[in-house]
């Protein structure tokens, strides 16, 4: 019998920084230079809707640009060859867990390359530019289209699924996060909570909630978290 068997990993920005994305926080961040409020949020869209779609258009034409890391690579291996449940919820709104060859992904915070209408609701594939002159493929409104994005004040995707995965939990890692943003910060409390899964964190720097894990790896992703797998797959054959 496997140690762990369902495991649980939320990934955040920092997974993708040695791939060419910018984190949000800090400086050279994405947000350094903007206004949190002046883009992130659904307020801000009804406000200056150009200003936000040219924030997504540029950071969507980037991600187009760059690959999934060694960090990535290793969490879809582990996936492969792991003899019982891996679920990456991600943060991120990147698709490099995808490209990697990553399947169970939840995205919480919506992902960059799919539009919504924000008139008849569907959501359709996206890797063009956005613009308020886009017209929706479905129900021909314009304006319509905005990023499948979860701005602040909005509730984040798939969290019903979240909260199963959660609890069956037995080995939770965290990789790449600040734990600045809830209620992703508030996983690792919940799972200690529960008292039945390991956590571990792998990030930079120690997170806002470095305390509530068990354990802490600090590094880069593209180091830490392939020998962390290594280590896992040869004491979970
Ligand atoms: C490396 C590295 C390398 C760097 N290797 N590591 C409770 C208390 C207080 C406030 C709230 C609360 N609950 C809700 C709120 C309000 C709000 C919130 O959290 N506000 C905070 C500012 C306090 N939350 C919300 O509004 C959320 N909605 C909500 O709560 O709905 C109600 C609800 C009720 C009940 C249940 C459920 C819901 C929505 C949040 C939406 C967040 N959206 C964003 C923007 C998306 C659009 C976009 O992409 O532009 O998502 S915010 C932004 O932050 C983005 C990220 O996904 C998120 C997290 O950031 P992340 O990934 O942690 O990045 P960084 O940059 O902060 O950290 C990177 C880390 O990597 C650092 O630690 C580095 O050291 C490290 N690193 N290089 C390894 N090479």
């Amino acid at each position: 019998m496997s140690r762990y068997q369902n495991i649980v990993i939320l990934t955040g920005a920092g997974i993708s920084a040695e791939s060419g994305l910018s984190t949000f926080r800090g400086a050279g961040s994405l947000w350094d230079g903007h206004r949190v409020q002046d883009v992130a949020t659904p307020e801000a869209f009804a406000r200056d809707p150009d200003l936000v779609h040219e924030f997504y258009n540029m950071r969507r034409s980037n991600l187009l640009k760059v690959k999934p890391n060694a960090a990535h690579d290793a969490l879809s291996r582990l996936e492969k060859r792991h003899n019982g449940s891996v679920q990456i919820i991600t943060q991120n709104v990147d698709d490099l867990h995808k490209r990697s060859g990553s399947k169970n992904v939840l995205h919480m915070h919506g992902e960059i390359l799919k539009a919504r209408c924000r008139n008849c609701h569907k959501i359709f594939d996206w890797k063009k530019d956005l613009t308020e002159e886009t017209t929706c493929p479905t129900c021909q409104t314009t304006p319509s289209l905005r990023p499948h994005i979860v701005w602040f004040g909005e509730m984040p995707l798939k969290m019903e699924e979240i909260e199963v995965a959660l609890y069956t939990a037995d080995l939770f890692l965290s990789i790449g996060t600040s734990g600045n943003v809830y209620p992703a910060a508030g996983f690792v409390a919940e799972i200690k909570n529960m008292g039945k899964a390991h956590s571990v964190e792998l990030n930079l720097e120690p997170s806002e909630g470095q305390f509530l894990f068990a354990e802490g790896i600090y590094g880069k992703a593209t180091k830490i978290v392939p020998e962390f797998v290594e280590t896992l797959l040869k004491e979970n054959p």
